[in-house]
């Protein structure tokens, strides 16, 4: 009997021979964000599922590599915002399908609580997304507070929810600082000892994050899942 299993594979093998299924999709993934083409995206999206394709290598590698290029092309002023905003669309639009699929770890129990945003006067989430996609599929519970989050939130809901660790995320360098303020935050209300703080974003360094205080830097969505085991023992 041939399982379902079974049958994603032949088609993979199959289609990998007709083309190097790999590079192909992670290319056209590249060049339908960089054309803001929302329907491709949707579209190739769904072919990493039918092909049985690591659905966090189209995400980082695929979406993500997209919108790097856009982001360049932004800062040399060869595109405008609405360009950007519909690469960025294009993104989210994918990730609603690539997201169910990323890989789950294998404990069912919970590994810890985490409290997850973007930083105040910060709107970018897709990052941030991915991350609290990544911790939650590998066993921890995590309350994503969104973006723009402003500080007494993040506080806030650490200590409703008696949460183990923060993780902020900055895409701008004028944000950046918002991750210091939540410390001191979270030192006044007397929690500092009792959460750990993990900060992440593109222009966020390790370094980076020792000047301000925080536990640790990840880099990416794989490195935080490691970085937060690390931080409570796991
Ligand atoms: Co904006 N933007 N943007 N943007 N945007 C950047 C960040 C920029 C570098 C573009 C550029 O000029 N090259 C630039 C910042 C410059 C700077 O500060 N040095 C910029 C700017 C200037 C702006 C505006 C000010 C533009 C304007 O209005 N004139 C404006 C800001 C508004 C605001 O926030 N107040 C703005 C707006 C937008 C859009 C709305 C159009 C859109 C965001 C949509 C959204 O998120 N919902 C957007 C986008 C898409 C980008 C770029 C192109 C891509 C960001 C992204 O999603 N990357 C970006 C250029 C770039 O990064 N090269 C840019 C993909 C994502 C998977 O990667 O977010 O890095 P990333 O997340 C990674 C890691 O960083 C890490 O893991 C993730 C997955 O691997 N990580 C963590 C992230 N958070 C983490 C937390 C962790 C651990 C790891 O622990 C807690």
């Amino acid at each position: 009997m041939i399982t379902l299993n079974a049958c994603m594979h032949l088609r993979e093998t199959v289609v990998m021979e007709d083309r190097p299924v790999s590079e192909d999709i992670l290319k056209r993934l590249r060049e339908a964000v960089v054309k803001y083409d929302v329907e491709l995206a949707v579209e190739l999206s769904k072919e990493v599922i039918a092909t049985g394709f690591d659905p966090l290598k189209a995400i980082e590698q695929g979406l993500g590599e997209g919108l790097r290029v856009v982001g360049d092309k932004f800062e040399a002023g060869e595109i405008f915002l609405p360009m950007l905003m519909m690469a960025a669309q294009a993104v989210k639009e994918s990730l609603v399908i690539l997201e169910p699929a990323l890989p789950k770890g294998t404990s069912r129990k919970t590994l810890g609580k985490v409290v997850i945003g973007t930083v105040e006067g910060d709107i970018h989430d897709i990052g941030k997304s991915i991350v609290a996609a990544m911790l939650t599929a590998n066993g921890f519970e995590v309350y994503d507070l969104g973006s723009d989050t402003p500080t007494s939130k993040f506080v806030d809901r650490a200590k409703e929810a008696k949460a183990d660790i923060i993780g902020m995320s900055a895409l701008l360098t004028t944000t950046m600082t918002k991750m210091a303020e939540v410390i001191d935050a979270l030192k006044k209300a007397g929690l500092r000892g009792d959460v750990k703080v993990i900060v992440g974003g593109a222009p966020v360094s390790g370094a980076w994050a020792e000047k301000i205080g925080a536990d640790a830097y990840a880099e990416d969505a794989i490195a935080s899942v490691d970085v937060a085991k690390k931080l409570l023992g796991k």
